[in-house]
């Protein structure tokens, strides 16, 4: 359901006075955010000296060797595993629960058969050993980089943490990804290590990872080791003897109070590498530093989820992507949250899964995706009348615009129509929240479906091709200076990090959304401006899916794009030309789509395939997926003078239509 302008309430406003720390007018919060912005070196520098550092830093801001490669807290040494466990098993919350974790499996009665609960401590422990073993069994040192492909389960974090605190640098891959797109991942980022499981469950189904792991490895020659833990217990997992480890064996032995020191990092040393797809190429590798990184966390956890002790805090995401690395993992542990995590599907087995988890542990704080509350919206008001959410207190969403009828939906049954409820723009480039409402820091009043205003310290706007600010209508979406999230570079491929970002707009990164700046100053994200789709959420390149279709024997071209869908946001569908000696057909349809899951992932699965037998085309050859997009959405098409051969737009019509 990509937004449009037409669609925004923007004069509807909901007053919310009771629960956000501080309420603020909007001319009051546009007066302190401008001070924050004003000196964002004194402002950032304030914030990050709330974290404990092992040696100062000498610098807050330096571009090295030139803009816009910023460093932040540059001097400063110091180790997000401490930070997130050393620092709390010193505290009074040494045994507080870390992670409350449940499985998906449950009795005949519907109750989860596992959960788990570890608190700081037991996470500190097990990260100690696994750190241990890195160090001592596989012989891991600062600045080797490993790959994690795993479920949601509590041996995910500990491997990130376990990384982190000897300076590896750590690259996860999300569970649901392919075989081949694993093995690009491995092989862009060179990882020696690769952790996996035997498999996990979703939908009731086991999905068996190792052997996707198998497959990945056969073209990807830099890892040495392979690392699986039993999750499911399997008893026929594939290992290869000498290349592939059970965990369980390689902690025999490990003493329960194993300590590995945390190694003290430079503020700018890598923490991980996180894969994301961009307009064109290949999915590009997001480096993120360590003070940075951790120093918008640490704010935006305060900030935006307001977050206290007595809270239990739950991100609905996977930690395969970056909302579940900053607010599943580094965020909440660096305040010492209480952190729900669940294995499986929002709706399995009962589309009121999420709500028995709220009221199971009395979730207090909620990040949520506007793809499940419309998934949850069909099902209708039955699964969530019976539920009790009296518990929730604050609540945001992300991933995508949020319809404002999903917004209200959310707002009246999960947030009692009286918690605060935003919607926090952010990316993977951009490591930490960027723009949402900051209840923990003072609330102005929301509107559904807006993202706000710059969170303090961020200075964003909205402005035409030429670069110049515009309000009341559609723009490009900018960050005019640095912030600490921000990248290092994209891994290996400096220029591009500069092409991509730096070029469009030069001295302002370029966000590749559009976005709407009202009249109050709130700025509306209304959807990406380039090749990029947002699947349920699931940030995906349609470039990416051209090219597992182009590798099938039977296609010639591919064109994908993304269309408007009631549930899921947007879709992918392909328009498609064949090879000759190949006919269309219902088999066809049905194999390429089958393809695509299996090259990139079920994600990735076109809900159509149109057979054309030519793409809109520029005279030079390139293919207009602008034009494409038009005819799909029945939309004028306005400048098509580039187009070489109208006919082929007559043509996508009456397929797309034959097709409906
Ligand atoms: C965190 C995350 C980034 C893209 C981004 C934008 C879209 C994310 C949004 C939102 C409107 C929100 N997006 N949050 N659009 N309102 N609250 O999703 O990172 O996977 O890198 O995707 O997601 O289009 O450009 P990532």
């Amino acid at each position: 359901m990509s937004i449009e302008e037409k669609d925004l309430p923007f004069d509807e406003k909901i007053i919310i006075n009771k629960w956000a720390n501080k309420n603020l007018s909007v001319e009051d919060y546009k007066k302190l955010h401008e001070r924050t912005i004003s000196n964002i070196e004194e402002f950032w520098s304030g914030v990050a000296k709330e974290l404990d550092w092992f040696s100062p830093w000498s610098k807050t801001l330096t571009a090295d060797p030139q803009p816009p490669f910023y460093r932040w807290f540059v001097g400063g040494k110091l180790n997000a595993s401490y930070l997130t466990l050393d620092r709390h098993v010193a505290s009074w919350r040494k045994n507080k629960v870390a992670y409350i974790w449940e499985g998906e499996p449950v009795d005949g009665k519907g109750n989860p058969v596992e959960v788990r609960r570890l608190t700081y401590y037991d996470l500190y422990r097990e990260v100690n050993k696994l750190a241990y073993v890195m160090k001592t069994k596989l012989g891991l040192k600062k600045g080797d980089t490993i790959t994690i492909y795993m479920p949601m389960i509590p041996e995910l974090p500990i491997v990130m943490l376990a990384a982190a605190r000897l300076g590896v640098i750590f690259s996860v891959v999300f569970s649901g990804f392919s075989a081949s797109a694993l093995s690009d991942r491995i092989n862009d980022a060179k990882a020696r290590v690769v952790f996996t499981v035997d498999g996990f469950w979703r939908r009731g189904k086991q999905v068996r990872l190792k052997e996707i792991v198998d497959d990945a490895l056969k073209t990807s020659p830099s890892v040495e080791k392979v690392v699986v833990y039993k999750r499911l217990g399997l008893g026929d997992t594939p290992m290869t003897a000498g290349r592939d480890h059970w965990w369980s064996d390689l902690m025999e032995g490990i003493p329960v109070n194993a300590y590995i020191p945390p190694e003290p990092v430079e503020s700018e040393h890598p923490l991980y590498i996180l894969y994301t797809s961009g307009t064109t190429g290949k999915p590009k590798g997001i480096v993120h530093d360590t003070g940075g990184y951790l120093t918008e966390l640490h704010a935006t956890m305060k900030w935006v989820f307001d977050i206290k002790d007595d809270d239990v805090y739950w991100c609905v995401a996977d930690i395969g992507w970056v909302t579940g690395h900053s607010y599943i993992v580094f965020g909440p542990l660096l305040e010492g949250a209480t952190i729900v995590m669940y294995e499986g599907a929002p709706d399995y087995p009962a589309p009121d899964r999420w709500w028995q988890i709220i009221e199971r542990y009395g979730v207090t704080v909620y990040y949520t995706t506007p793809t499940a509350i419309r998934t949850f919206m069909r099902y209708g008001d039955e699964w969530v009348s019976k539920h009790d959410f009296s518990t929730i207190r604050l609540m945001h969403s992300v991933g995508e615009p949020i319809n404002p009828e999903a917004w209200r939906w959310a707002w009246k049954w999960i947030g009692r129509g009286e918690v605060p409820f935003g919607s926090t723009w952010w990316m993977t480039e951009t490591g930490g929240i960027m723009i949402s409402h900051v209840p923990g820091w003072g609330l102005i009043p929301l509107k559904p479906g807006t993202n706000g205003w710059p969170i303090p310290g961020v200075e964003a706007d909205v402005v035409d091709d030429e670069g110049k600010p515009v309000q009341g209508r559609r723009g490009y979406l900018i960050i005019k200076k640095p912030w600490p999230g921000m990248p290092l570079t994209i891994w290996g491929d400096p220029s591009r990090y500069v092409n991509v970002y730096f070029s469009k707009f030069p001295g302002a990164f370029y966000a590749g959304d559009w976005a709407i700046k009202d009249g109050d100053g709130y700025i509306w994200v209304l959807g990406r401006a380039d090749e990029v789709i947002k699947v349920a959420g699931h940030r995906l390149g349609t470039y990416e899916i051209e090219s597992a279709l182009i590798s099938h024997k039977s296609v010639a071209e591919a064109a994908v794009v993304g269309v408007p869908d009631q549930v899921k946001g947007e879709v992918p569908i392909a328009f498609v030309v064949l090879r000759s000696g190949n006919a269309p057909s219902d088999e066809l349809r049905k194999e390429l789509r089958a393809w695509v899951r299996q090259v990139v992932g079920p994600i990735a699965e076109p809900s159509n395939i149109i057979f054309v037998t030519k793409l809109p085309k520029t005279r030079s050859g390139k293919i207009m997926r602008r034009l494409v997009k038009q005819v799909v959405m029945n939309q004028p098409l306005g400048d098509a003078t580039t187009l070489e051969d109208e006919t082929s737009i007559d043509e996508a019509k009456r397929a797309y239509e034959e097709l409906r």
